[in-house]
């Protein structure tokens, strides 16, 4: 299959991830200056967020996972058992095995961009669940997958917890349903579904809090990005210069993290030159939210048809379930 043995991350002579260089570096000379969310995530970025996900503020991870454990005998009821579960980011959490307990699967899918997590949380499962057929997938999910020839002829359940969908725009969004849909076989087979966790609108304090956490555990995460172009860009960012910027954006529904500079500044990014005005920041995430109608039309801009929905005891997190 062509996704495997192949390697996915695409280095230099010198080491250096070309496509994390040309992100930086066309990121930093638009007008707007963006770094795509997808390059927080090296070690130390992983680190920050698993912290994160413990913050008295951070609501997301502990409501999605109430549900998950509240509503096992719903899942069972509508998904049914016997189906191969694919999850878009292999789950290093504990949300997995919720599902797994409640749906009892015929096999098990991680399919993830880095080897090493998709490896970890393969055997994790694995183990977790002895008997249960795990067939680790290491690719790029925002394209149509090539499954494991094992799993092809059975039903298919596509898992994709965390509201990782709200990091995209609409238009991304709706691709990365679409190529979901195709990585599911939609027009083959049996119908598959889609399980996916969608945080809520909910008051901006709240989401500003979330995203602006007392510790300073967000603003180091957001801050690791520019700690990441030194060390493996040769960068030579003042990070003291810059200071954490989480607001809410009303008219997108999103919340907005940005590095906001605190003086004038100038810098080098593999030997290119920048400059920034004091007050100049660069857009580092975006973190939509949705209500349920707008959940209800994203997913079927995306080629899904929603079935049920549920949410947590205070409101504030999503978990809905499509068919193709
Ligand atoms: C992992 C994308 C779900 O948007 O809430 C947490 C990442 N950013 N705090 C989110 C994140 C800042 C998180 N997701």
């Amino acid at each position: 299959k062509a996704n495997r043995g192949i390697a996915l991350v695409d280095l230099d002579e010198d080491g250096v991830d070309r496509a994390f260089r040309a992100d930086v570096l066309t990121g930093l000379r638009q007008q707007k200056k963006a770094i795509p969310a997808r390059w927080f995530y090296d070690e130390e970025g992983s680190q920050l967020f698993e912290a994160i996900t413990e913050l008295d503020e951070y609501y997301p991870t502990r409501a999605e996972t109430e549900i998950l454990r509240a509503r096992g005998n719903e899942f069972a009821e509508l998904i049914g058992s016997g189906r191969a579960v694919i999850e878009f980011g292999s789950g290093s959490s504990v949300k997995t095995p919720l599902l797994l307990e409640c749906i009892a699967p015929a096999a098990y899918v991680p399919l993830d961009i880095s080897g090493e997590f998709l490896r970890e949380a393969a055997a994790g499962l694995a183990a977790k669940f002895p008997g249960l057929p795990v067939h680790p997938v290491e690719a790029d999910f925002m394209r149509r997958v090539a499954l494991p020839a094992e799993v092809e002829a059975l039903p298919k359940l596509g898992f994709f917890p965390g509201s990782t969908i709200g990091n995209m725009v609409p238009r991304t969004a709706v691709d990365l349903l679409r190529s979901m849909r195709a990585t599911l076989g939609a027009d083959e087979g049996e119908c598959p579904m889609l399980l996916i966790g969608m945080d809520l609108v909910k008051e901006p304090a709240v989401l500003e809090a979330a995203y602006d956490d007392a510790q300073g555990v967000t603003a180091q995460f957001n801050l690791n990005v520019l700690a990441r172009i030194n060390r493996e860009l040769g960068g030579t960012v003042p990070l003291d210069a810059f200071e954490h910027v989480a607001i809410w954006n009303d008219d997108f529904a999103r919340i907005e993290m940005h590095l906001r500079a605190k003086r004038k500044l100038t810098f080098e990014v593999s030997g290119r030159p920048f400059a920034m005005d004091a007050g100049e920041t660069i857009h580092t995430e975006n973190s939509h939210k949705f209500t349920h109608r707008s959940a209800n039309l994203l997913l079927q801009a995306g080629g899904w048809t929603p079935l049920q929905c549920w949410k947590d005891s205070e409101e504030r997190f999503s978990v809905v379930l499509a068919r193709a």
